[in-house]
């Protein structure tokens, strides 16, 4: 007998993300092959063609493991009884418009939609934050949620751990997957540190096989935090395949053990580790035993990497003082 399904709302699920990414959920890459899932699409009114274009499409696909598909303009619906929450549409930066002023419209969309999924998502509920700013629209969703306990909530810093892990392992010419444990601190911008001092490389410090410090500190982090850039130059559009993979990672270091000697990368509340102001939703290392979650602690960072961890709480302190009027 098939297990029943579990829902998985995608919002912004007309977007390019969303188009990328709902096909990889119906297929089974996010859950697992054997996981039915319903999936609840929200989108804005004007979106709403757009959306039933892609349900079409994926009903054209003939997913064995798709058993519903929901789409919706009205969050009571998209977020009923949902299990997994991925939070994707957001307004993106337009010329002109300030940082402050894109943190308060994009509250304007996560305050509300952290109630309704207070009042209408399953008891298990986890959330997942991709709309940039991602982790200050999560904390703004989360301050409207207070009844969804703290570890369910999670923003998106799992793009920049692979990109990082991808430039790691073509500068020690060596496959990707000989690349771990690759930290993202702090916010999901220009200031997150991708940490490589904590980095191995075939089971040895990142350091140690790449003896090039200088690409290290300078070239490898630049690359990194600037790579979302770099794609919008070339692509003339932001990444969206790439970040759809990173959803689906995200979710799976979540719900399977992480390996041995590796960590996943995600943004979380903070309780204080690392000395980090508490509440904020800071990208730490994290590792998994399939059903609860811990940050790994006890990594040593160098005066370096504390100096880099302090700018990016700095951002996310200030983030959090630009909403204060949303956090309820
Ligand atoms: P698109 O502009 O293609 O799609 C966004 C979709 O959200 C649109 O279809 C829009 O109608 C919808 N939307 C807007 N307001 C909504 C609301 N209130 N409820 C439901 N849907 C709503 O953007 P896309 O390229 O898909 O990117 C989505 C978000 O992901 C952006 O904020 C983007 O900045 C962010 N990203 C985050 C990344 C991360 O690593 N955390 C990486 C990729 C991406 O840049």
């Amino acid at each position: 007998m098939s297990k029943p399904p579990v829902h998985v709302t995608v919002t912004g699920a007309a977007g390019q993300i969303g188009y990328s990414l709902l096909f990889r959920i119906a297929s089974g890459q996010l859950l697992g092959p054997e996981q039915p899932v319903v999936l609840r699409l929200l989108e804005i009114e004007p979106a709403m063609g757009t959306l039933e274009g892609v349900v079409m499409e994926l009903e054209d696909c003939a997913f064995p493991l798709l058993a519903a598909i929901e789409p919706t303009s009205e969050m009571k619906t998209a977020f009923d009884g949902t299990n997994w929450a991925l939070l994707v549409g957001s307004i993106p930066r337009k010329a002109g418009m300030e940082r402050n002023d894109l943190l308060t419209i994009n509250g304007g969309i996560f305050g509300p939609q952290g109630e309704a999924i207070a009042v209408h998502a399953a008891s298990d509920v986890r959330v997942l934050v991709v709309g940039n700013p991602c982790n200050t629209n999560c904390l703004i969703a989360r301050a409207h949620a207070p009844e969804v306990p703290d570890d369910r909530w999670f923003a998106m810093t799992r793009l920049d751990q692979n990109r990082a892990a991808s430039q790691l392992a073509t500068k020690a010419g060596v496959p990707v997957a000989d690349v771990a444990r690759v930290a993202i601190w702090g916010n999901h911008s220009s200031t997150q540190y991708p940490d490589f001092e904590n980095a191995t490389v075939s089971g040895r410090a990142a350091t140690e096989v790449i003896a090039d410090r200088d690409w290290l500190e300078g070239d490898f982090i630049a690359t990194v935090q600037q790579r979302g850039a770099k794609i919008i130059e070339a692509r003339g559009a932001s990444s969206a395949a790439s970040a759809a993979n990173a959803v689906v990672d995200s979710v799976a270091s979540v719900v399977n053990a992480t390996a041995e000697g590796d960590c996943a990368s995600l943004a979380v509340v903070s309780h204080g580790e690392y000395g980090t102001p508490e509440g904020l939703v800071f990208g730490f290392p994290v590792r998994s035993d399939g059903t609860s979650w811990e940050i790994i602690e006890g990594l040593e960072h160098s005066g370096f990497a504390q100096e880099r961890i302090r700018l990016t709480t700095e951002e996310l302190e200030s983030e959090r003082a630009a909403v204060a009027h949303l956090l309820g």
